[in-house]
């Protein structure tokens, strides 16, 4: 898979694809992220790419310009774009599914400035990461890249790959456990400890999901899986 994205604010995606399993992502050849900063494009030696919105208002929008001849030069045009804000379609897991299935995908990341409507008239699609407002659209395309890098096959190991099927996402439905058996006063349940690996199934299986561990609070991820929970 081939993603482009193209921003004014490369340098934290950049360090952040260098480190991830993005990175691993890209050595075993899953996926070519290519950042593409849209001043790049621009036409004065100011570097230019915003100017007043025409008819008057506040702030300042994306030119066309360098946006559509980002898109040339790369020849990204045959490439389904994206463009990422808030107003988008929102990202589930599903819909990274649908996105992953793409051969080549091209980012584009709004910023609250706002975009002249002659480029989001060429975009294929609109995508938000979640109802609120980020002052970079960088930011979005991280979370998007991460997300769908790791569905790309051959980037995570058999297990994982496995949680990724039909039968839902997470293998990790029932609590997890590692040494010590006993951490300030806390202990391992017993079952883990004896090696009845039939007895740990069915205690995984059994023990109902809702039954918090600790009286910290928690949330359901109702859309996710009824059977999750997360602690806030
Ligand atoms: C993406 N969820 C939030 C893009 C407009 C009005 O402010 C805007 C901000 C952005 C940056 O992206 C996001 C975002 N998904 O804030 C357009």
């Amino acid at each position: 898979m081939q993603i482009d994205v193209l921003t004014l604010f490369p340098g934290p995606l950049q360090a952040y694809l260098a480190e991830s399993i993005v990175h691993r992502a890209q050595v075993k050849g899953a996926v070519c992220v290519n950042v593409i900063d849209i001043r790049a494009h621009a036409h004065d030696k100011h570097r230019t790419v915003d100017d007043t919105p025409y008819g008057g208002g506040p702030g300042m929008v994306l030119k066309p310009e360098p946006i559509f001849e980002a898109l040339d030069a790369g020849q990204l045009w045959s490439g389904h774009k994206v463009y990422l804000s808030p107003q988008g379609r929102v990202l589930t897991q599903a819909v990274a599914h649908e996105l992953a299935a793409h051969t080549h995908l091209v980012l584009l990341c709004g910023h609250y400035e706002g975009v002249d409507q002659r480029v989001l008239d060429v975009m294929d699609a609109e995508l938000s990461i979640g109802d609120y407002v980020l002052s970079n659209g960088a930011v979005a395309a991280t979370v998007v890249i991460d997300t769908l890098a790791r569905l790309l096959p051959g980037v995570l190991g058999n297990a994982a790959s496995a949680a990724n099927d039909s039968h839902g996402e997470s293998l990790l439905e029932y609590p997890q456990y590692t040494r010590p058996a006993d951490y300030r006063g806390a202990a391992v349940p017993a079952v883990l400890l004896g090696g009845n690996h039939a007895a740990i199934a069915q205690w995984r299986q059994a023990r109902p999901s809702w039954a918090p561990t600790s009286p910290s609070c928690r949330v359901a991820v109702s859309s996710f899986s009824t059977r999750r929970f997360i602690t806030c």
